[in-house]
């Protein structure tokens, strides 16, 4: 860690970027994006969104020794929408990753018919998946679970969108005693209001990462503008024992697009992470991302550095969610 925090950026493009793009798989595909990450059998792999070109999305994985270079992608290796499933009828897309003894737990969205469901599937070998179903009904997505239950609760993280937008669209943390019925459930990351860059919508990026000060939680915020929404990153971190508790939330986002392959692409103006992998110097932290819902790319940080920052920029805003109201009707009326 150097002095200059402030005046650097935290996350490091890999000069490599994009490391993975559509044409480094067999089939024909639009589009590779948004992986989740993890280490298995001493490689790092990620679980890659794929969307065809018929537009619908599936998983796939691809494995590297060290993370960077020399992907391996086995066309057996994928998880692609149940036939006939109405939670996953238009696809899925975008899994968080969390090891639970030998077992990989896997959510994504599920794009169903009816909106976004939060599903779940268990693999130990990223060969064969075992579908557990729909946790959560729609509108609901970007959600992770904790590696290890509190009170013997798992907890979960995941994005609920009410039906008027203008409410904002909030990061919520849920309970359930088995993995299936969950709820006692709560606001974690509220979105803020008005100009700030996490104004109205925020959501999960990664699955939350245990530090010696709390959980580290890497979060989406989008902004809205005239040219279309710009996805960004920030910070927060949660109370080690009791994880439906903010310790601490950034000010600032600490990534955003700035690269001609972040800020062009199917979707300009998106950095979108599912994985994250602290590697065994226990301070470096590599982030795998979708770009512009384009292509793959990877981001390193410095975990003291993030904590630092979180520690020196918190959050100056009332996010307290009953103060919402009086700042929604001080929302000028829209104008064509
Ligand atoms: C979000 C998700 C992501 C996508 C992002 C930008 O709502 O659907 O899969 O990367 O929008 O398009």
């Amino acid at each position: 860690m150097t002095e200059d925090i402030d005046t650097r950026e935290l996350f490091h493009r890999y000069e490599g970027n994009p490391i993975l793009a559509a044409s480094d798989f067999p089939e024909m595909m639009n589009a590779a994006f948004n992986p989740g990450a993890v280490m298995f059998e001493g490689e790092t792999l990620l679980l890659v969104r794929l969307e065809q070109r018929s537009g619908l999305s599936q998983l796939a994985v691809a494995t590297s020794a060290d993370g960077r270079t020399g992907w391996t992608i086995d066309p057996d290796r994928v998880l692609i929408p149940e036939t006939g499933s109405f939670a996953e009828y238009w696809g899925i897309e975008d899994p968080r990753i969390t090891k639970v003894g030998d077992e990989y737990l896997i959510l994504y969205t599920g794009y169903s018919a009816g909106g976004t469901v939060i599903c779940l599937a268990v693999t130990r070998d990223f060969r064969t998946f075992d579908r557990r179903g729909v946790i959560m009904s729609p509108e609901d997505k970007d959600a992770a679970l904790f590696p290890t239950t509190f009170g013997g609760r798992w907890a979960l993280i995941h994005r609920p969108a009410p039906a008027t937008a203008e409410l904002g669209s909030h990061i919520w943390l849920s309970w359930s005693p088995d993995m299936k019925h969950w709820g006692d459930a709560k606001v974690l990351v509220p979105a803020r209001r008005g100009g700030w860059w996490d104004a109205n919508r925020v959501g999960l990026g990664p699955p939350p990462m245990l530090t010696d000060q709390g959980w580290l939680v890497c979060y989406h915020g989008v902004r809205t503008t005239v040219s279309g929404s710009i996805y960004r990153l920030g910070l927060a971190l949660l109370d080690r024992d009791h994880p439906d508790q903010v310790l601490l939330r950034g000010n600032e986002w600490v990534f955003g697009p700035s690269t001609p392959y972040e800020r062009s692409g199917d979707v300009p103006d998106v950095v979108f992470p599912c994985g994250w992998i602290l590697r065994e110097d226990g301070d470096t932290i590599d982030m795998y991302y979708g770009a512009a819902d384009s292509t793959v790319c990877l981001a390193s940080a410095s975990l003291a550095d993030l904590l630092e920052h979180l520690q020196r920029h918190p959050c100056t805003e009332s996010t307290d969610l009953r103060h919402r109201r009086r700042a929604s009707s001080m929302v000028p009326p829209q104008v064509d």
